[in-house]
């Protein structure tokens, strides 16, 4: 990796604690990723953003705050990326998912919180992930207890902006989630002096449903019966998709999907025959969060697709381009993003036919509901998603988990047996 330490230092980061956590990632990475056998050639270029994961994109975004323009932190993918962008300005996800960064968040956070809202508050304070040092302003959400509270004490740390989540999808929600837009549209343009125009928006809508079709047109491959890119693989571009450039990133995506196409036409398979299909379903999963695909994919499983923030319900249902009056692309963000089935909001039954739809496109055997421990939402709704896939005579396993290791051993012999009984 190339020499970034005067760019941390100068990002105030804590330097010494930033060392630990770069040792272990390249370990880490290389037993999950660089041990798989006949990965596309163009999975060079993320294995190349993830070497440098705390190098070359924060320095473009430092380079762009330089000019003059304003990065956006965000935690949710209801945050509409479009209004930053017509802004001049850049978003970058920033959920925490590494256990390096648990315990910092456990200094101010009570234990019974669910790890991606430690980690996230953990690499803040304790200084360790330079994206968390440039944002200029974090965006949060009202999705969950536990995010609404931690932005409080983020709000001491770093300025914020929260959007006010509907927790129902009445009319009336629906209207106010557009008027949270609104809202946030004001916020943007008041922080960055720049004006959100509806030429620009229009710009921004086209930017970001370009990445969402490249990300479908990656998962479409995996519907696939022989799949020419694993699930871990996919995994990891989709969670890459959060901060890094728009234009480059589905530009690199589609590339890679020229490559696949190729592989289609060759037969070729990551899998061998008869390797089960498993879809996950649940929380999302944090860069670098690798635990759970690498634990299927090393038990004669393949994950063909996740209904998850980092899979289907991230790319799913592009913006209408065809509006051109603000007040009209306003509400067509709202239709988009008021189509993501999240747990947080009552009922949530739309989550349900999601799944079902998504067992029989991707062709799955069995689905794992897998959430993150303390997850209240997601635990409790998973009541009913095993109940609709038992009814539907899908097989499925419910799990907890966590970014620790401690679990490793015995979710490997339960996802084994699973997987053995499909
Ligand atoms: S739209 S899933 S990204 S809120 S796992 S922090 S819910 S306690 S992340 Fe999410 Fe938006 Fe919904 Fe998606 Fe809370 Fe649960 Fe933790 Fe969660």
């Amino acid at each position: 990796m190339a020499d970034y330490r005067q760019m941390w230092k100068d990002l105030g980061m804590d330097l010494e604690l930033h060392d630990q956590l770069c040792e272990v990632l390249p370990t880490a990475f290389g037993d999950v990723y660089l041990s798989q056998e006949d990965r596309p050639e163009s999975m060079d270029y993320y294995n190349f953003v993830v070497s440098e994961i705390h190098g070359v994109r924060p320095a473009e975004l430092i380079e762009s705050q330089k000019k003059g323009g304003k990065v956006f932190g965000t935690f949710c993918v209801f945050v509409p990326d479009e209004i930053i962008f017509a802004a001049d300005a850049i978003a970058t996800g920033l959920c925490g998912g590494s256990q390096f960064w648990v315990p910092g968040g456990e200094k101010v956070l009570p234990t019974n919180t669910c790890p991606l809202i430690k980690a996230s508050v953990g690499a803040r304070l304790e200084k360790t992930c330079p994206f968390f040092r440039i944002a200029d302003m974090f965006v949060g959400e009202t999705t969950c207890d536990g995010k609404k509270k931690a932005w409080e004490i983020l709000a001491e740390d770093v300025p914020i902006h929260v959007m006010d989540m509907p927790q129902m999808k009445r009319q009336k929600d629906l209207d106010a989630w557009t008027n949270e837009i609104s809202i946030f549209k004001n916020k943007v343009e008041e922080f960055t002096g720049n004006e959100v125009t509806s030429e620009k928006l229009s710009q921004a809508i086209k930017l970001i449903n370009d990445k969402r079709r490249a990300l479908k047109r990656l998962y479409e491959f995996r519907k696939n019966e022989n799949l020419p890119i694993s699930g871990k693989d996919v995994l990891l571009i989709s969670q890459i998709a959060f901060y890094d450039d728009p234009t480059r990133f589905a530009s690199m995506t589609n590339k890679l999907c020229d490559e696949l196409d190729e592989r289609v036409k060759n037969n070729i398979s990551v899998f061998t025959a008869g390797t089960k299909r498993i879809m996950l379903t649940g929380t999302p999963m944090a860069i670098p969060n690798w635990k759970l695909h690498h634990i299927v994919e090393t038990s004669g499983g393949a994950v063909v697709v996740e209904e998850t923030c980092t899979g289907t319900r991230y790319f799913e249902n592009l913006v209408d381009e065809t509006k051109t009056i603000i007040d009209e692309q306003i509400e067509a963000l709202t239709d988009r993003y008021m189509k993501i089935n999240c747990a947080c909001f009552t009922p949530n039954t739309g989550r349900i036919d999601d799944i079902l739809r998504l067992a029989k496109e991707y062709n799955v055997d069995g689905i794992i509901d897998v959430n993150l421990k303390f997850c209240n939402l997601y635990d409790t709704e998973g009541y009913f998603v095993e109940r609709a896939l038992k009814e539907a005579g899908i097989p499925v396993l419910g799990i907890e988990t966590d970014y620790t290791d401690q679990d490793a051993e015995q979710l490997r012999t339960r996802v084994g047996a699973f997987i053995e009984m499909l």
